[in-house]
């Protein structure tokens, strides 16, 4: 009688690994007036009114306002769109991103 030896599969299969998350964080400045801010928030990060006015006044407030978390190529990529476009309008309007 033949007999199959079976190695016991000792290895534990690590959990997929989840890319990074990089925080895009919204810099509060004295001359880029509130509305252009709500503007750019909900046409770069798809924000709805409410949601956008929120996170202005936070930044406007505390100084700083994370905005959302992404992989760290969509973060940044948005950070400089939305930075872009406050400078389009010579507002010095400043997004930046920090790893989580
Ligand atoms: N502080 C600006 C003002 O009073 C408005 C503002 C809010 C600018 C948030 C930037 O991230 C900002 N006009």
């Amino acid at each position: 009688m033949s007999q199959t030896v079976l190695t016991p599969k000792t290895k534990t299969r690590s959990k997929a690994q989840r890319p990074p998350l990089w925080k895009v964080i919204l810099l509060n400045d004295d001359y880029t007036p509130r509305e252009f801010v709500v503007l750019v928030l909900k046409a770069v990060f798809r924000m709805n009114e409410s949601q956008a006015y929120r996170v202005m006044i936070t930044a406007h407030q505390k100084g700083a306002c994370v905005i959302a978390v992404f992989t760290r190529d969509v973060a940044e990529t948005k950070a400089k769109e939305a930075t872009e476009l406050g400078k389009s309008k010579g507002y010095p309007l400043y997004f930046t991103t920090e790893k989580e």
